[in-house]
């Protein structure tokens, strides 16, 4: 439609007035064209956010020749000398829509330090770069306000005010006020794009696991529906189940169970009520890549360290950020915020939180200790082949350490940095955070951020991740590296006592200027986290009477609202109750059973949720993250697998991962990379593609936080208004409080997607190996003078999981058993039979399970001649 021209006055009284008066330069403004004497026009569309800088820098973009900030209220850039050509030099702003025949008036005001004309231009953002508005503008020290007025003969959403400063021999100073593009009719209201109303999981489904997708539809009775492979033939059909209103969605749905379907293949469509799905596979290996996708988005996310093109490929290389380097302050001699402390502290290192700089202990300290869990689970499980060194594209992928410990720990050396040293007030306490003294704008790649980084007061909360992160990597890195799990310890034991002495100094709620102010006031969930992760490292009996004591050991513990850093209690009982330790039985049985409590409630909603997901919060009311509480359930349901073999359990996982890759009622996959209409404009300063095409998408593996019921920023405010819970998300890389990331949400995705890949393989009822698919090995470790000890391995060489486990065997002479762990075992004379215990009842194919006992003996010992296992040979 094209609408006559409307066009506000240009006022020029500043340029009229200063100019004569300073003799500089009269402006090259449109001013000069026809300016219509009609009143304002108040209901034009303003194309530019922020054109004040009252809100920071954000959207505004500048190339590295022309970092920027905003300076006495305006935005003031520091052009380069030395560059040739104007584009060698911008400052822009990206996102501009345009109508083709559409009018449109640009203004604003500006200045340099020194006479200079610039190129002012709106032009697409992306090749071919066509100009709608070309103009040269001669500035000089005063500000001047300019007005231009042009007709754009583009319909594009990707135009950008581009103001090319570049071309200059002598470095100067630009600086801008008051932008603004009127013109253009408003944007259409956001209608997210859903695609095909039948809605499957985008990346896929195990052969063995559940299948199920929802048809969203108004029909009243059962629908037909199809599964198509890419050739046209149909392999499976069947009637949809209709199922009312979803409380999630408030849409009508039906559902469709495919279950039956096992056979490997890709490329599937799912056709029912005239729709087609997106294309989807069905394979074992789905979740093969996402296992270190997962855990690749922590390097990039490292602060302190280049991010090299050999580990990650030249789109996300980027320079080290924080270490010194100008324009960076750097994060080596950081000060406290004015009267916190009077010493500065090297907090190099880390991983930034998210998509802003900031580096938080409490999200760093949950974060640190999932990534752990990813090793220790496969530890415990006696396999780490898919954790071991060499299995992740980072620096230290051959030095012999593990490589998910190796970014674990460059986070833990941030967290041990971040303890207030001896000799100072709060001695032993940990600083909350470390962050900008004001919010920074989008894009800015590390490296460039100038702002002064400042350490935040102590809070117990922080002490108290430090002291659980630190005692589990004092228990994890002893055998890789004793003087650094020695270092955990100390700083573990000593955040410990001192929490003690400091118990509720809680983060300031109001503390949230150039950083999140991730505050708590309940920390005694920390205080539980912390004991367990003391006691399973040292055994002591104080820390075990602080869990045992606590309000949070027990299955109250699982609530509908899941964990989070926030809430951090779960995290203690998932480790205890698989973590072998001095827990003593009653206790672990104790642990076991509320773990097993709480992923049968998660199981329950995941089958009640019609998008299958095990996470509904009371009136579906999805939090800030609401992903990763998804994504933590899901950890509670795959130990709870772990103890048990419990298909219900890793079912409800599968269904998990299906709302989380597609299968939800906005149609889209939340994890970059993953799906066919997958989130890429997570909010984050680096992978800022939506504002800066030069950019790239956040990395395969990168979950965003969801949906959001309090649309808690501006673009979800007015995009998403009165939305139900599950669309109350919007992949916008502005909506920061439903579309950003973080590290304490993609760990859980980590730890999940291990998870997902180790038990893909696993199904059906309980099986027993065919004759000649296992080995045992019988090794006495030590023997004195009428004692021994030995270590049993069974390992499952079959292609098809062991489900429960018993192996006997009859020893060669009055051997006794007198203790024993990770079995029960029965000796009747010399007849023994040593059976699973829940937590290592499963043997994958190609795994083992350990056990060991104590025993003594008189004369030999010589070793048991054959073993069976479930009543057949094993040898
Ligand atoms: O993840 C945090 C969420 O639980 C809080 O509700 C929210 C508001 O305090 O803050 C979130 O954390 C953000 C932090 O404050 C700043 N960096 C990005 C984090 C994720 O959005």
């Amino acid at each position: 439609m094209r609408r006559p021209s409307r066009r506000r006055p240009v006022p020029l009284l500043v340029a009229a007035v200063t100019i004569p008066m300073l003799g500089t330069l009269v402006p090259q403004a449109g001013a000069q064209e026809d300016r219509s004497p009609e009143p304002a026009a108040q209901e034009e569309t303003e194309q530019i956010r922020n054109g004040d800088f009252t809100e920071g820098t954000a959207p505004w973009w500048w190339t590295p020749t022309a970092p920027a900030a905003v300076v006495d209220g305006a935005l003031c850039a520091e052009i380069e000398g030395d560059t040739i050509n104007p584009w060698d030099a911008i400052v822009g702003h990206d996102g501009i829509r345009l109508q083709a025949g559409e009018s449109y008036d640009l203004s604003f005001t500006a200045s340099a330090s020194a006479p200079v004309i610039v190129n002012t231009n709106v032009q697409l953002s992306i090749e071919p770069y066509t100009q709608e508005l070309n103009e040269r503008t001669t500035l000089s020290a005063e500000p001047v306000e300019f007005s231009y007025a042009f007709t754009s003969g583009a319909d594009t959403e990707t135009a950008q005010v581009a103001f090319q400063v570049g071309g200059a021999v002598d470095p100067w100073t630009f600086c801008l006020d008051d932008v603004s593009l009127r013109g253009g009719d408003p944007p259409p209201p956001y209608e997210p794009d859903t695609g095909p109303r039948v809605r499957v999981n985008q990346v896929g489904y195990l052969p063995s696991g559940p299948k199920q997708a929802t048809v969203v539809t108004d029909a009243a009775e059962a629908l037909p529906w199809e599964l198509t492979d890419p050739t046209g033939t149909v392999v499976a059909e069947g009637l949809t189940v209709p199922q009312g209103i979803d409380p999630s969605s408030e849409q009508a749905t039906h559902g469709i169970d495919f279950t039956e379907v096992t056979t490997e293949a890709t490329g599937l469509t799912l056709s029912a009520d005239g729709e087609t799905s997106h294309p989807f596979d069905i394979d074992a290996g789905l979740y093969d890549t996402l296992r270190t996708d997962a855990l690749a988005f922590f390097y990039h996310q490292r602060s302190g360290i280049e991010i090299e093109a050999e580990y990650v490929g030249a789109d996300y290389a980027r320079p080290a950020g924080h270490v010194g380097v100008a324009p960076n302050l750097g994060d080596i001699e950081v000060p406290c915020q004015p009267g916190v402390c009077d010493y500065t502290l090297d907090v190099s290192g880390g991983w930034y939180d998210a998509g802003d700089h900031g580096k938080y202990v409490v999200n760093g300290g949950i974060s640190a200790a999932q990534v752990m869990g990813v090793y220790e689970r496969a530890l415990v499980a006696g396999d780490t082949d898919a954790v071991a060194d060499g299995t992740l594209s980072i620096p230290e992928q051959a030095n012999g350490v593990p490589d998910v410990l190796d970014e674990a720990r460059w986070q833990l050396e941030f967290l041990l940095s971040m303890q207030v040293p001896e000799g100072e007030e709060h001695a032993g306490l940990v600083h909350h955070k470390i962050h900008d003294a004001a919010w920074t704008g989008l894009p800015l790649l590390p490296h460039r951020d100038p702002q002064l980084r400042e350490l935040h007061p102590v809070s117990t909360a922080a002490t108290l991740n430090l002291a659980a992160a630190g005692a589990q990597c004092a228990r994890l890195f002893g055998d890789f590296d004793q003087d650094f799990a020695d270092r955990c310890l100390t700083a573990a034991e000593t955040a410990w006592t001192a929490a003690e002495t400091n118990p509720i100094h809680y983060a300031d709620p109001l503390d949230g200027i150039g950083g999140g102010a991730y505050s708590d006031d309940d920390v005694t969930d920390e205080f539980y986290w912390a004991a367990a992760e003391l006691f399973l490292t040292t055994g002591e009996q104080t820390y075990l009477d602080v869990v045992t004591g606590s309000e949070h050991h027990g299955a109250q513990a699982f609530t509908d609202w899941g964990f989070g850093w926030a809430v951090v209690g779960p995290l203690g009982l998932l480790n205890l109750a698989t973590v072998p330790s001095d827990l003593p039985a009653d206790q672990l049985d104790f642990v076991r059973d509320a773990v097993v409590d709480g992923a049968s409630r998660y199981a329950a909603t995941a089958a009640d949720e019609v998008y299958g997901l095990p996470y509904a919060p009371a009136d579906h009311a999805y939090v800030w993250g609401s992903n990763s509480q998804v994504l933590n359930n899901m950890v509670v349901l795959g130990v709870a697998y772990d103890l048990t073999g419990d298909a219900e359990f890793r079912d409800a996982v599968l269904t998990g991962w299906d709302y989380l890759l597609g299968g939800n009622p906005l149609n889209i996959s939340y994890v970059t990379g993953y799906g066919e209409h997958d989130a890429r404009n997570q909010h984050h300063r680096f992978w800022a593609n939506q504002l800066d095409p030069a950019l790239p998408n956040p990395p395969p593996g990168s979950v965003a936080g969801g949906p959001n019921v309090s649309l808690d920023d501006p673009v979800a405010a007015e995009a998403l208004a009165g939305c139900a819970p599950a669309f109350c998300y919007i992949d916008d890389i502005e909506s920061w409080s439903t579309n950003e990331v973080t590290i304490n949400w993609n760990a859980p995705l980590a730890w999940v997607a291990a998870f997902t890949a180790d038990v893909a393989g696993d199904d059906g009822p309980p099986t027993e190996p065919p004759a000649g698919t296992c080995s045992v090995s019988y090794l006495v470790q030590s023997q004195w003078n009428n004692g021994f000890t030995a270590e049993v391995s069974i390992t499952n060489l079959g292609d098809e999981p062991v489900r429960g486990w018993a192996l006997d065997w009859t020893f060669d002479g009055d051997q006794l058993v007198t203790h024993s762990w990770n079995t029960r075992l029965v000796q009747r004379g010399a007849t023994v039979s040593a059976s699973d215990v829940d937590w290592n009842s499963t043997i994958g194919p190609g795994r083992s399970v350990t056990f060991g006992f104590n025993g003594s003996f008189s004369g030999t010992n010589g070793s048991p001649a054959a073993f069976t296992l479930n009543g057949d040979a094993c040898g």
